[in-house]
């Protein structure tokens, strides 16, 4: 299977790792010149689990991608949230009737900015509890363990979503195939609309947030909202459940993981994904009319954050 990898940030890189390492056939794409440039001089050079590894893989530019001859029989979509229309208009070159697009980004909703771009019998949703960092352009640090979760959207994917569980067993990706993804895909959005803006705005990491006596009641006020507005959208989440999946964490390995809004707000003053997290939830919650008073709020600060930091 010609797997492309768009978006070379932190997921991009750790799959293209991982999966290259198991002799996956392997290319990027990234819009990020220094991030292209330094991969293409001196590899993809990661910290993987305290071992220094480098992986020289080819990468393009989504320009450049276009004209590159490259054949993907999979794409892999890991930009960040706001990037991804933009991105999948200038990839559109390969994506052929054939390519199937596989879509791991956190956040609700992004089935309807792909299908603009593949066919629904070619897209397959899914979600991811691996974590990244990117320390610079071309650097990524990859600590701990995590799992996949993913299905096709239409039926007639199903096998295809089979062969890819198959590829990521191979490389230690530790893939499920979701008997529904969209219950998976709410279920993740409650542990990044939970840990990702409260991180970012308390600038802590997971296992700090969870030692502060207001966790537990900031997770089962922004999980009842979820909760409800899921509910309204056809998909049942176990509140108590998805509450003791994301306390969880506080103790875990992941516990010294800062979320991936934190690195964008605090550390790199870099827009954020809460319009597609907590912001989703709100705007969902109006088509229903249900009131969403934690996610609006929630949302309301980090876009003052992200003003104060000047974020881009
Ligand atoms: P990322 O920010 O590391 O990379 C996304 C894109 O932004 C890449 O094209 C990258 O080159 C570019 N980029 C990164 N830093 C930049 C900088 N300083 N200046 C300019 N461009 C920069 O994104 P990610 O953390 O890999 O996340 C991809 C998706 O996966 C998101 O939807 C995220 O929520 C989700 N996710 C992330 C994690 C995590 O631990 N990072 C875990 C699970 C899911
Ligand atoms: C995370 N982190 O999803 C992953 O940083 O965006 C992120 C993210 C798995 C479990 C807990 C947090």
């Amino acid at each position: 299977m010609k797997i492309t990898i768009v978006g070379a940030g932190g997921m991009g890189s750790r799959f293209a790792l991982m999966l290259h390492r198991s002799g996956a056939d392997v290319t990027l794409v990234d819009g990020w010149q220094a991030n292209v440039d330094a991969i293409r001089a001196d590899g993809l050079q990661a910290d993987f689990n305290g071992t220094p590894v480098v992986a020289k893989l080819p990468i393009y530019t989504p320009a450049d991608i276009a004209t590159s001859g490259v054949q993907a029989d999979l794409i892999i979509a890991f930009t960040k949230s706001n990037q991804l229309a933009d991105m999948f208009a200038q990839i559109r070159p390969i994506i052929h009737p054939d390519t199937y697009v596989l879509c791991l980004l956190n956040g609700l909703g992004h089935e309807d900015v792909l299908g603009q771009f593949v066919a629904r019998d070619h897209l397959l949703l899914g979600i991811t509890m691996w974590t990244a960092g990117m320390t610079g352009p071309g650097h990524v640090r990859l600590l701990g363990d995590g799992e996949v979760e993913l299905q096709n959207f239409a039926p007639a994917g199903h096998a295809f979503a089979l062969d890819v569980v198959s590829v990521f067993k191979q490389a230690g990706l530790n893939p499920k195939y979701s008997p529904d993804v969209r219950a998976s895909i709410w279920r993740k959005a409650c542990v990044n609309g939970t840990l990702n803006s409260l991180c970012a705005l308390l600038d802590c990491n997971i296992g700090q947030l969870g030692q502060t006596r207001e966790a537990t009641p900031f997770l089962r006020e922004i999980i009842a909202e979820f909760a409800t507005v899921a509910a309204a959208d056809g998909v049942t989440l176990d509140q108590d459940e998805v509450c003791h999946h994301v306390a969880e964490t506080f103790t875990a390995d992941i516990a010294a993981h800062y979320p991936s809004m934190h690195q964008d707000l605090v550390v790199n003053h870099r827009l954020t994904e809460v319009d597609f997290i907590n912001g989703a939830v709100v705007r969902k919650g109006q088509q229903h009319g249900i009131p969403t008073p934690y996610n609006t709020m929630l949302t309301q600060l980090i876009h003052a954050k992200e003003q104060l930091v000047h974020a881009q």
